[in-house]
């Protein structure tokens, strides 16, 4: 197989605009949804509130980064101030307030990767986890927004590989393939490498926002309103750009030798970051730095097995995005083993 192969965009590319934006639209959550995310999350903070009047709760993961498709379940971030705090003991205690407020589902996960409670609304049905002073989640959640209001394209993009990861099974890390989260920082990567670039390197900009966690300094432009211009010069419409993107990954990435990184707005060379060989259980087949844990590789989770079902899928999403008659209905079908 040649992974080098580059074809050039159908000719007629544009006639599946229409149809992939209509795609995104239909994914979107509504006003109402959306106005139920917020009820719920006043009941809850009133809850937390009384218990912890010092502390404050934070949305992150898809409900806070805008990259969330309707019915997604809302990831809270619990932030309570002292730094040796007993997080089992605090999560038991707030799952016994929630279920004394009727929450439904009320499970604390005090030995799970991320500690969490679970929990479920019966008023408005919206299920939640809740986890205790992940800043740093809060924090990237914070980039990927900025990134998402520079650009329309981004999250048109990025609900689009959403979907086609969900549907191709391959958005499961517990089954070796890439989180939600790796998707979107691999959109804002590829759309930071179109040429002319459609967006900017926000962390290579002058800081205007910056907080330092547990020993990282996360600083960055956030003044996005002043990037609204960025992306015009160029025009490629999302038909165009998934084209690209699949093209991409499937046969123009260096998995070998590079790592992709926001931070920096390009690649970076394995040997640059030593992640070269395998250590322990990180075996950087496909890497993909956290913008700001940078010792972090997202593609970790990836082993022999799932990097091949992945470039495989990256493989047929681009065969089909170049010959297929209708690549709209195609790309998403459902994985049947
Ligand atoms: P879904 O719509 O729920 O699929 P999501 O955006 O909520 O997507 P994830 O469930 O993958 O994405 O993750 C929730 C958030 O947790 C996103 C990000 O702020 C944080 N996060 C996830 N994985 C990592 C990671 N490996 N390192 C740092 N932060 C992470
Ligand atoms: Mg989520």
């Amino acid at each position: 197989r040649s992974y080098k192969r580059q074809t050039l965009c159908r000719f007629d590319i544009d006639r599946l605009n229409a149809p992939f934006l209509e795609i995104f639209e239909s994914l979107i959550p509504t006003e109402e949804e959306k106005a139920k995310q917020k009820q719920l999350l006043t009941l809850l903070e009133n809850i937390i509130c009384k218990e912890w009047p010092e502390a404050r709760l934070y949305i992150y993961g898809s409900c806070g980064n805008s990259f969330g498709v309707s019915k997604s379940d809302i990831d809270l971030c619990l932030v309570i101030g002292e730094e040796d705090i007993n997080k089992s003991e605090i999560l038991l205690r707030l799952a016994d307030l929630l279920q004394s407020d009727n929450l439904e589902n009320v499970q604390a996960l005090t030995r799970a990767r991320v500690p969490i409670v679970k929990l479920m609304d019966p008023v408005t049905g919206i299920s939640c986890d809740i986890c205790i002073n992940n800043v740093l989640a809060v924090v990237n959640t914070k980039l990927l927004r900025d990134y998402a209001n520079i650009d329309a394209r981004l999250r048109q993009l990025a609900f689009i590989v959403k979907h086609w990861a969900k549907s191709r099974g391959v958005n499961e890390t517990y089954h070796g393939t890439l989180s939600s989260y790796a998707y979107v920082l691999m959109c804002i990567h590829f759309l930071q490498q179109r040429r002319p670039a459609i967006l900017p390197c926000l962390q290579g900009m002058r800081a205007t926002y910056s907080v330092t966690v547990e020993n990282i300094e996360c600083a960055f432009f956030d003044q996005v309103d002043k990037l609204q211009e960025f992306g015009s010069h160029n025009r490629e419409t999302i038909a165009e750009l998934v084209w690209a993107f699949f093209n991409y990954w499937a046969y123009s990435h260096d998995y070998a030798n590079t790592v992709i990184s926001v931070r920096r707005g390009s690649t970076i060379s394995k040997r640059e970051k030593d992640w070269t060989r395998r250590i322990g259980n990180d075996r950087h087949l496909i890497c993909i730095e956290d913008p700001f844990e940078t010792s972090h590789d997202l593609g970790r989770v990836v082993d022999k097995h799932s990097i091949k079902v992945l470039r495989e899928e990256f493989e047929r999403a681009a065969e089909i995005m170049q010959y297929d008659a209708n690549p709209c209905v195609k790309l998403f079908e459902p994985y049947v083993p």
